[in-house]
């Protein structure tokens, strides 16, 4: 998969298809809410393997049953890319 930017219009387009996705401080941005600390933390550990695969790592803190997230490319200048979308579907699919 390469790592491109994503221009205005794609950028638009992706967020039709995340769910409760947003940019916020140019950062692609979404809040998980888990049923314990446990499950938070299982998620977390599953997106995390993916995340070293995938060799894209996610900016994220935890309290109790929630997660922060905070997607962007640092190696492109810190702009949203296709990387950072293709982590947000991965997290969206490992929370189902
Ligand atoms: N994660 C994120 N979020 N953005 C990057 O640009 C990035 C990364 N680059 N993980 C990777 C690691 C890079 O530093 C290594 C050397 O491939």
């Amino acid at each position: 998969m390469k790592r491109y930017p994503l221009d205005e219009k794609e950028l638009k387009a992706v967020l039709l298809e995340l769910p409760d996705w947003q940019v916020v401080d140019g950062k692609l941005h979404k809040e998980y809410k888990f049923g314990s600390f446990a499950e938070a933390m299982g998620w977390m550990m599953s997106v995390a393997i993916h995340a070293d695969k995938l060799d894209h790592h996610p900016e994220w803190g935890n309290i109790y049953n929630r997660v922060r997230v905070d997607l962007v490319t640092h190696d492109l200048g810190n702009v949203i890319s296709s990387f950072d979308v293709a982590l947000a579907k991965k997290m969206d699919l490992l929370f189902r």
